[in-house]
């Protein structure tokens, strides 16, 4: 990247020095397609930060993943802010093609909504437009439902899955992947290229091939280290869809049983990634593409006994980031980083002005070691029913509805087990987090209470009656595959 950077800047200065005797050139010249790399992000729907082999779960199997980390640069604290929906994909695609918190996508609204929708502004600067601007081709293929939909028409090519043929084939991503392989082959431009696939998967409905599934033992599946039957209190999201995938108590057999579909699904999803890595490597592009590999959110699947990514514990809100290709070193950084500092990022090795106003940072200092970080703390927000900030260590949770906080030192405690936030000795910590929570609310407009008049009582118990089968997770399980196989319909409009 640096260099690229100081072709760039050789560039300018070139360019400025023709300026003196020819005053006619105004603005620098583009630097030459094969200057600029292309960018392929690999964009998953879904995708715990832990469940690739190489980066610390050994339960998993993820050879091509594995590869990518084992060249590449990996971000070992990477999130999305969270959501204003109970679809969190829906503002974290919005906020990946913006580069902008979803507290400012207030200022577009639609005509006929009474309420914001968590959509990012097509008139405002986004991934598409701005790349390319730039001289970049850019090309977009991916899920339907809960994405980033007024942006996706800026690209020169869009498509979305259809997802039928996706539960049909039980090869997750491969159709994605089939399509993308045959632009590479077929491109008619010596641009350079942004090449956007928002997977479906592993999201659930979980299907995939028995091969797949072959390759794992559930009983020798590890629960979480933060598996719990139930969670132990209201968190203000406690039957959302997601948490309808499985009854309560969360049974130890039944975790495994989901984590077995997860895995398979992740271990198929990584074979059709492989596939387009090979690709690049037949096309020749390898060795000029800056590969992004990222996923949407998390998802609980037993942890703290949820199921779904409506929280904002680690295993939700935490998501893999993994920056392999041209000029990038192998190494890591415990930076606090959002996926919304992909857009920038991608500016800067565009080559071209990162848009004002811009929530984003650009992480490409930090990929060159000029920088060790972007931020000193993130915040995170779900709703308007919890909130969260963290820093270097400690994190503090905030339940205003139920008036509870639980505090983790993420440094001894990455899977938030041991909540400290009744320790006398924690009181002026807890104090001074809540302070820095209100000063990032500010800063984002974000007007929900940290604390309300009368707070709930935060008990819950579960529904006596058995989840309900609602338009949302209606469908038949495959006894083959024991996987929940939703109706097409419900698919077609989205699921949280
Ligand atoms: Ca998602």
């Amino acid at each position: 990247m640096m260099q690229y950077c100081f072709k760039y800047a050789l560039l300018l200065v070139t360019t400025c020095s023709f300026a003196l005797v020819r005053p006619v050139v105004a603005v620098a010249e583009k630097p030459a397609a094969v200057e600029r790399p292309n960018i392929l992000l690999v964009f998953t729907d879904d995708q715990r930060a832990d469940t690739i082999h190489a980066l610390g779960n050994p339960a998993i199997i993820t050879p091509n993943l594995d590869r990518l980390t084992e060249r590449g640069f990996v971000f070992n604290n990477a999130y999305i802010m969270g959501s204003n929906s109970p679809a969190v994909c829906l503002p974290s695609r919005n906020m990946l093609m913006s580069g902008r918190a979803y507290f400012h996508f207030r200022r577009y609204k639609l005509p006929d909504r009474r309420h914001p929708f968590p959509y990012a502004s097509p008139e405002e600067p986004n991934v598409p437009t701005t790349l390319g601007t730039a001289g970049y081709e850019t090309y977009h293929h991916g899920k339907k439902g809960n994405t980033a939909r007024r942006i996706h028409p800026l690209f020169d090519h869009t498509k979305y899955v259809t997802h039928h043929s996706v539960l049909k084939n039980g090869q997750p991503g491969k159709v994605v992947v089939d399509r993308a392989i045959d632009f590479l082959k077929h491109r008619k431009t010596d641009k350079p290229f942004v090449m956007y696939l928002a997977f479906s998967e592993p999201h659930d409905p979980r299907v995939s091939a028995q091969e797949y599934r072959d390759m794992y033992d559930r009983d020798e599946i590890p629960l979480p280290k933060n598996y719990l039957p139930i969670h132990p209190f209201d968190n203000g999201e406690m039957t959302i869809r997601d948490e309808r995938l499985e009854k309560w108590p969360r049974t130890k057999d039944a975790i495994r049983r989901h984590l077995h579909d997860y895995y398979a699904m992740i271990t198929g999803l990584d074979h059709h990634i492989g596939r387009l890595f090979q690709a690049l490597k037949d096309q020749g592009l390898y060795d000029n593409t800056i590969v992004v590999f990222a996923s949407d959110n998390g998802l609980a699947l037993g942890s703290h006994g949820l199921m779904g990514k409506q929280s904002v514990y680690e295993h939700s809100v935490k998501v893999p980031l993994i920056v392999a290709g041209p000029s990038i070193p192998h190494g890591d950084s415990d930076a606090l980083v959002y996926l919304l500092d992909l857009f920038p990022t991608f500016c800067e090795w565009a080559g071209t002005p990162v848009p004002e106003e811009l929530d984003g940072k650009s992480l490409a200092p930090i990929i060159a070691g000029r920088s060790e970080k972007v931020r000193d703390t993130a915040f995170f927000a779900y709703r308007g029913v919890q909130r969260a900030v963290r820093d270097g260590c400690w994190k503090l949770i905030c339940y205003p509805r139920i008036d509870r906080t639980q505090l983790f030192d993420l440094s001894t405690d990455p899977d938030e087990t041991h909540d400290l936030s009744a320790d006398p000795a924690q009181a002026r910590r807890i104090e001074s987090m809540m302070k820095l929570m209100r000063r990032w609310q500010e800063r984002l407009g974000d007007d929900a209470p940290l604390v309300v008049d009368q707070p709930a009582d935060g008990r819950w118990t579960p529904p006596a009656r058995k989840p309900k089968k609602n338009k949302a997770i209606s469908g038949r399980r495959n006894d083959r595959s024991r996987s929940i196989v939703f109706n097409e319909v419900n698919l077609l409009h989205g699921s949280p």
